[in-house]
């Protein structure tokens, strides 16, 4: 409870909330194709508060709808800056809990954002897993084409841990899938996984969706991802989430 307490403060505040960046590069050529924006917590008593811990917390709360508005704010004042500053920051994604996805007034919150921050159209994707968007399909979908047409871009994270039927991919306009980590780490151990990814890419391909691979550590699973053509990596190998200035620092040429 005094957890909850602290984090209610926090939200209205905004102290002791940051962001970090996960840079996603491609394997091909090495160019930074995005970043996923992760939310950071430290409180004066507490510490440094795992998103682990305190992501749960907001979502069972309710605290997840004025967090995650403080998180798009950070996001889009971080990029109106490096922008100023003459950077080109890649697409940023940014994860949606299903409480914030079916507020009503999420895609007026996006326009505003990208009003506010004058971002380019393109500048900002969501990161939705599937069971957010599985009950109400055809809801979904509007609200996916509102979010779209503002130049956002979708991706299903965690894909294959749920339990969905397939077929909701043709309806709703998504443009990828981030194949959850529990595959990777199972490439070259298990031949599950393996089996696992061809038919997820093989999938992809037939419907023009981009496949992202997340959670990459190893050598042994890049090599592996690269036999079946996924080549958008994105995992502790190639990069961690880092502070924002980490972030430019390491990975944001001027243009
Ligand atoms: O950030 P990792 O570094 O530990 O994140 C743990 C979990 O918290 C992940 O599932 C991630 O998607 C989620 N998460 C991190 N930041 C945010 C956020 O700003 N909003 C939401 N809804 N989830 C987040
Ligand atoms: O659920 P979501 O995919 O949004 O989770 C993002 C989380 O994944 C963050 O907590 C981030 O720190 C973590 N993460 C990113 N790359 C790796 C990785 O290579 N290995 C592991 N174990 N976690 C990772
Ligand atoms: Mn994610
Ligand atoms: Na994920």
């Amino acid at each position: 409870l005094a957890l909850e307490t602290a984090l209610r403060n926090t939200a209205e505040s905004g102290e002791g909330l940051s962001v970090h960046y996960q840079p996603l590069f491609d394997r091909d050529s090495g160019s930074l194709q995005g970043a996923e924006a992760l939310l950071r917590w430290t409180h004066p008593d507490f510490g440094t508060v795992s998103p682990g811990e305190f992501i749960p917390l907001a979502e069972r709360s309710g605290l997840i709808l004025p967090l995650g508005r403080r998180l798009m704010q950070l996001v889009g004042g971080q990029l109106r800056d490096w922008l100023d500053a003459g950077l080109a920051p890649p697409r940023v994604a940014i994860n949606l809990s299903a409480r914030q996805f079916w507020q009503s007034d999420l895609v007026a919150e996006v326009a505003d954002l990208y009003a506010t921050y004058r971002l380019p159209a393109g500048q900002i994707g969501f990161e939705l897993t599937e069971s957010t968007l599985l009950d109400k399909h055809q809801q979904a979908a509007a609200t996916l084409e509102a979010l779209r047409t503002l130049g956002c871009y979708i991706a299903i994270d965690d894909f294959g841990t749920g339990y969905s039927s397939l077929s909701y991919l043709q309806e709703l306009p998504v443009t990828s899938l981030k194949l959850d980590r529990s595959f990777i780490h199972g490439l070259g151990q298990s031949r599950g996984s393996t089996a696992i990814l061809a038919a997820v890419t093989g999938l992809a391909r037939e419907l023009g969706l981009q496949v992202v691979a997340e959670g990459v550590e190893t050598e042994a699973q890049l090599a592996a991802l690269g036999e079946y053509h996924v080549t958008l990596i994105q995992g502790f190998l190639t990069g961690r989430p880092v502070p924002a200035d980490a972030f430019a620092a390491a990975y944001l040429a001027r243009e």
